[in-house]
């Protein structure tokens, strides 16, 4: 199941709507038969790619498969019929699959006399479809809410200015998370305001595959000329001022994980919807005193009320050219 979630997880395999999932087919002796990989949508499962590679030689194998085999005919055929087919005798599968179109796989294969046992390292093999898995789960898109702000909270200064909070080395970090998610959001406020191009671009060492879907919400109209529209990356306009809205729509639209990078209004209304999973922030050795807060008014009054996250990761930035250290803090919101 190792050497199957190492393949999983080859690098270059593109960021789609499709898991990463690998597979290693093992003679009787326990030797490696063929290998297989998941190489993004369209192209054939793990499974598939395994049989493949192995021909006749996969009769009385067992296949190691760090998802359970999909029993439905979407982009591929199903691999739960293909394993049936290959005279696979044993499946171990770490994740078992909630996904309402390939579920059933295991019984499938049972009912075949194919001996299943699924759970095997079951919390690695969610960990790197931890989007993919959210979303199956919650019906709605992961959403990472990310600001940069000085060490007094500060998200902008009293004129409005915010570029350069966040250091160099915390704005290349910023777009290498980018280049993780499947989309971007904002609000309109932000689009006349900041007028970003929300890429992610030249900071990264490699270009992404993939541009991830721009997308602002709000019901004001947006000249078209912004440069969220500009033809460097999809880009949508979602018309509503409502979070779970908005992530029903992302959801439609195969879409995972949300890269939240609104202003204050919108912070405050996902944050009110209770619809932030977790929080980036990049803090910068900056004083302002004054100025705006990178959420709204959220209505808490007294300090028993705040809202209360949780750290589960802390990177220090160091900076280079003159440039000072930055901090990212990494967050889990308490849902209340
Ligand atoms: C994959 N790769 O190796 C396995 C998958 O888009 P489709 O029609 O090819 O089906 C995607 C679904 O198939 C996916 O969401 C998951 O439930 C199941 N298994 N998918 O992309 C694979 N084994
Ligand atoms: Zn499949």
């Amino acid at each position: 199941m190792q050497r199957a979630l190492a393949l999983a997880v080859t690098p270059g395999v593109p960021l789609g709507p499709n898991p990463r999932v690998g597979c290693v087919l093992l003679a009787p002796d326990g030797t490696t038969i063929a290998e297989g990989f998941h190489r993004g949508a369209g192209t054939p499962h793990a499974e598939a790619a395994a049989l493949a590679e192995a021909g006749d030689a996969a009769r009385g194998a067992t296949a190691v498969v760090t998802l359970e085999p999909c029993n439905h005919t979407g982009r591929t055929g199903p691999c739960s019929e293909a394993l049936i087919a290959a005279g696979v005798v044993r499946v171990v599968f770490a994740q078992p699959d909630a996904n309402p179109v390939a579920v059933g796989g295991a019984g499938r294969l049972r009912e075949a006399a194919v001996e299943v046992v699924g759970g095997e390292m079951i919390d690695e093999a969610q960990a790197i479809n931890r989007a993919w898995t959210f979303a199956i789960a919650h019906r709605r898109p992961f959403v990472t809410w990310k600001f940069a702000t000085t060490l007094d909270g500060r998200s902008a200064a009293t004129d409005g200015t915010s570029r350069w909070v966040s250091s160099r080395a915390a704005r290349l970090d910023t777009h290498r998370l980018r280049g993780l998610c499947d989309t971007m959001l904002v609000g309109t406020s932000t689009v006349e305001v900041d007028d970003p191009e929300l890429t992610v671009r030249d900071e990264v060492d490699e270009p992404v595959a993939i541009q991830p879907l721009r997308a602002v919400m709000g019901l004001r109209d947006l000249p078209t000329d912004r440069r969220i529209f500009n033809d460097r990356a999809e880009s949508v306009h979602l018309r509503t001022r409502d979070p779970e809205i908005a992530l029903a729509e992302l959801h439609a639209r195969d879409r995972q994980h949300v890269f939240l990078e609104g202003g204050p209004t919108l912070a405050r209304a996902f944050l009110a919807a209770g619809l932030v999973d977790e929080v980036v922030t990049y803090v910068a050795p900056m004083l302002l005193g004054s100025g705006r807060s990178a959420v709204a008014d959220l209505g808490i009054h007294t300090i028993t009320d705040a809202l209360h996250l949780h750290v589960t990761d802390v990177a220090v930035l160091q900076g280079h050219g003159g440039e000072d250290t930055n901090v990212r803090l990494t967050m889990k919101p308490q849902k209340r």
